[in-house]
């Protein structure tokens, strides 16, 4: 995910206090300095840096860690807290009767993001949602579009031969006006000069947009904080979207810089896929940036192809410990629906699975390939076997084994897996702080975090 090297420094600063009792002025001090280090490292601002870490450095030393909360726990907590608290409220977005007009200068991802949101909303709405091409000076913006929304059941359009940016807002809102959601794509400069200034301004009359979304690079840095100003003095942003985090280990600039301008980050690019949009909510960007996971994030991943109660059943699951094999296979399911291990477990909690979170690329890799193992495995099973687990004894082994075409070991190795799972749920549901931390995800506010 994004800033992955934030979360490995923090982590490192928050080991200072591992096997530690109480805090001295002295360790304070250093576990400020080493996350200030972090911060500029990902490219937080200066003096964000360092009032950030100076609170946290002041609440180690005056406040003391709830009963059976470790100090680096503790620590966990209050980085959350303020990480969160920097990165600003979420804002809610109306579902309905909004037309969305995107700006920003050139290259920063416009063009994706107007697909990425359209795609998006049709999803998570299910409303009527159409695309409107009003950028006249970027060969091929229109095909580009249209590419990208191919198969979405977004209505696109455009008129590839008109020079005049307004005159296609209007034709486009007449053509489309009946979707719930039209989103207005706009053409990108270098810098804001006095055309461009006048068309946006021309195209935002006309198109009466009920939201102005401007899209930033992450690459950007601090200077999003100056860009977004200029913006905002034009058509009034609404809402930020910062494109290409997944390209950099310095997004904490533009993120920072961004919170600060008054117009809230709504949204976050990931990648280049259409699907690669995350709505933005700080305490969740944040709770798994410090690998505690986010099951609200789960939900959310992909409402279209995933079954939301079954997203939910799972969310409950975890909360109850309850867990045999038919639970860890519609876990699978799941999985293969969201499309990768990696995308699954990166809204889970490190300490979940063995801190699964934490695993490299090619262990992933390898986990993928035992999914499928494991589900041809389970097909030759009857529903009690998948039921109690228990009850697979060798001679069943060796029925199912043969059944689904693999080495009893196979089966045994599967059979371990579940055994090591469920042990660690079960573990989980005994753990209050894990309670407590499933519940603030759902309503996060304040929480106690372990590290596992
Ligand atoms: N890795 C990554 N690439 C992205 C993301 N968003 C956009 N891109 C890529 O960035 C490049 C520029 O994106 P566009 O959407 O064409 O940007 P634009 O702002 O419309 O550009 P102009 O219309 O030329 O001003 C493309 O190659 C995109 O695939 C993202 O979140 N992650
Ligand atoms: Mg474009």
């Amino acid at each position: 995910m994004a800033l992955d090297g934030l979360k490995r420094r923090i982590m490192g600063s928050v080991g200072l206090l591992k096997g530690k009792r109480k805090v001295d002025e002295e360790t304070a001090r250093e576990l400020s300095r080493s996350l200030r280090k972090a911060l500029l490292e990902a490219d937080f601002n200066v003096r964000q840096s360092k009032e950030l870490t100076e609170r946290i450095e002041r609440r180690m030393l005056e406040e003391e860690p709830r009963p059976g909360v470790k100090l680096d726990t503790h620590a966990m907590n209050l980085i959350y807290t303020e990480l969160v608290r920097l990165l600003g409220q979420p804002r809610e977005i109306m579902p309905h009767n909004q037309t969305i007009l995107m700006v920003g200068l050139y290259g920063q991802g416009k063009t994706t993001t107007t697909a990425k949101l359209a795609d998006w909303w049709r999803r998570r709405h299910g409303v009527k949602v159409a695309v409107i091409e009003a950028d006249v000076h970027r060969p091929g913006a229109f095909e580009q579009l249209q590419q990208l929304l191919e198969g979405t059941n977004v209505d696109v359009y455009g008129q590839p031969e008109e020079k005049d940016a307004t005159r296609i807002v209007r034709n486009g809102i007449k053509q489309v006006g009946n979707a719930d959601v039209i989103i207005i794509d706009t053409a990108g400069r270098d810098s804001l000069d006095e055309d461009l200034r006048d068309e946006l301004v021309g195209i935002a009359e006309i198109a009466n947009a009920t939201e102005r979304f401007l899209v930033i690079d992450a690459q950007v840095g601090q200077a999003a904080g100056p860009v977004a100003k200029t913006f905002h003095d034009l058509v009034g942003v609404t809402g930020t979207i910062v494109t290409k985090l997944d390209g950099t280990a310095r997004g904490g600039g533009a993120l920072s810089a961004v919170a600060t301008t008054g117009a809230p980050i709504v949204f976050i690019g990931e990648g280049e896929k259409v699907q690669d949009l995350e709505k933005f909510e700080a305490d969740r960007f944040i709770s798994r940036l410090l690998g505690l996971g986010d099951i609200k994030g789960l939900i959310d991943l992909a409402p279209g192809d995933l079954d939301q109660e079954e997203a939910a059943r799972l969310a409950q699951r975890l909360m109850s410990g309850r867990f045999t094999l038919t639970d860890m296979y519609s876990q699978m399911e799941m999985m293969s629906k969201i499309g990768s291990v990696e995308k699954m477990l990166s809204h889970l909690p490190d300490a979940m699975f063995g801190g699964m979170g934490n695993m490299s690329t090619a262990q992933k890799r390898q986990m993928q390939g035992n999914l499928e193992k494991y589900r041809v495995i389970m097909d030759s099973m009857t529903q009690e076997e998948k039921d109690e687990p228990i009850l697979l004894k060798s001679s069943r082994v060796r029925r199912i084994a043969r059944g689904s075409g693999v080495d009893e070991k196979d089966v045994k190795e599967l059979l371990a897996q579940w055994n090591r799972s469920r042990k660690m749920m079960r573990g989980m549901k005994g753990d209050r702080s894990f309670r407590r931390k499933m519940k603030s995800m759902m309503d996060v506010d304040d929480m106690d975090l372990d590290m596992g």
